[in-house]
């Protein structure tokens, strides 16, 4: 009887000390995470459809995400969702697993799909950012990838990460990639708004998988509006606690010397490539990228003789 009342009450204390000692880690993580990472006072900044690229890019580049509200008609977003729908429902849950979820469905090969999403991938608001972000450090930029993403209800929060630790390296400051996500219906704080972590690209030993204390913002906005973030900021969809979907197309960009992330020239037949723009074949891949030592991703013409644009 002895040993039995002393045990728990040796454990008891033990898990009080314990208790103490986590709360004291928890306190200083967080005040360092807070401090460190500029999260204090850093709400996520809303710019009006008519605010300036400038402004849009300055806010990116000092926050890591911004939204800008209202960016496409009802028009574009109902075409996209009508092609959306059939590979949603047929194909979508091929991606299920710890990070994707098991109750979101994904599509990709998005411009063999959708011809409206087009017009959302060369979004003029979407490439000033880019131009903005990338072309310090590039001469032109590619799709890394495209992703429909339609979060059902039920699902959890995703894993925070970074879209660019697809690439195992990291170069200072140097962008690799900015997202654009675009709200295909409303996104509230309950269906599962992107979560972001606020100056979390400044910090690139963040960078992979974590999940930090605190500090993460929810793109709450309606549909037709665009989440800008960098490829090294921390983010991730958000659990889906209301009664019906939340639907979102992810557009990522990389430098035009990094491989992309999902491959263009087979998620998309060269017949479908050839009918979308210019602009969309080139950040598909189809165009060099000048290199100090030659060129990346030159071709020959049938009769031999190479490709010089
Ligand atoms: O669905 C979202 O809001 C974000 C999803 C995402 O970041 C991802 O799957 O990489």
């Amino acid at each position: 009887m002895h040993c039995v009342s002393f045990v728990p009450h040796q454990l008891s204390l033990t898990s009080v000390y314990w208790h103490y000692l986590a709360h004291y880690l928890a306190c200083l993580l967080n005040w360092r995470l807070d401090f460190s990472l500029g999260f204090a006072d850093m709400p996520l900044k809303y710019f009006q459809s008519d605010a300036t690229d400038k402004d849009v890019v300055a806010a990116l580049e000092r926050d890591g995400a911004c939204v800008v509200l209202n960016q496409v008609p009802a028009e574009v977003l109902d075409a996209v969702n009508a092609d959306f729908r059939a590979p949603f429902d047929e194909l979508g849950h091929w991606e299920e697993d710890d990070f994707s979820g098991y109750t979101t469905r994904r599509i990709a090969g998005i411009l063999g799909i959708s011809r409206a999403a087009a017009d959302l991938v060369e979004h003029p608001r979407v490439l000033a950012a880019a131009d903005a972000v990338l072309l310090r450090n590039c001469e032109n930029y590619r799709i890394s990838s495209l992703s429909g993403i339609e979060i059902l209800p039920g699902e959890d929060n995703q894993v925070l990460h970074t879209d660019d630790s697809v690439y195992p390296l990291r170069l200072g400051n140097t962008q690799l990639q900015i997202s654009a996500m675009w709200a295909l219906n409303d996104f509230t704080a309950e269906n599962g708004a992107t979560r972001v972590v606020l100056g979390s690209h400044q910090k690139p030993a963040h960078a992979g998988l974590v999940d930090p204390i605190g500090a993460v913002e929810q793109a709450v906005m309606p549909r037709g509006s665009l989440l800008l973030y960098l490829g090294s900021t921390l983010h991730g969809g958000g659990a889906n606690r209301s009664q019906g979907p939340r639907a979102g197309l992810i557009n990522v960009y990389s430098l035009g010397w990094l491989r992309q992330e999902e491959n263009q020239y087979l998620n998309v037949r060269r017949e479908v490539a050839e009918t979308h723009s210019t602009t969309i074949q080139r950040l598909m891949g189809y165009c060099r990228h000048p290199s100090p030592g030659g060129s990346l991703g030159s071709w020959q013409n049938p009769d031999g003789s190479w490709v010089e644009d």
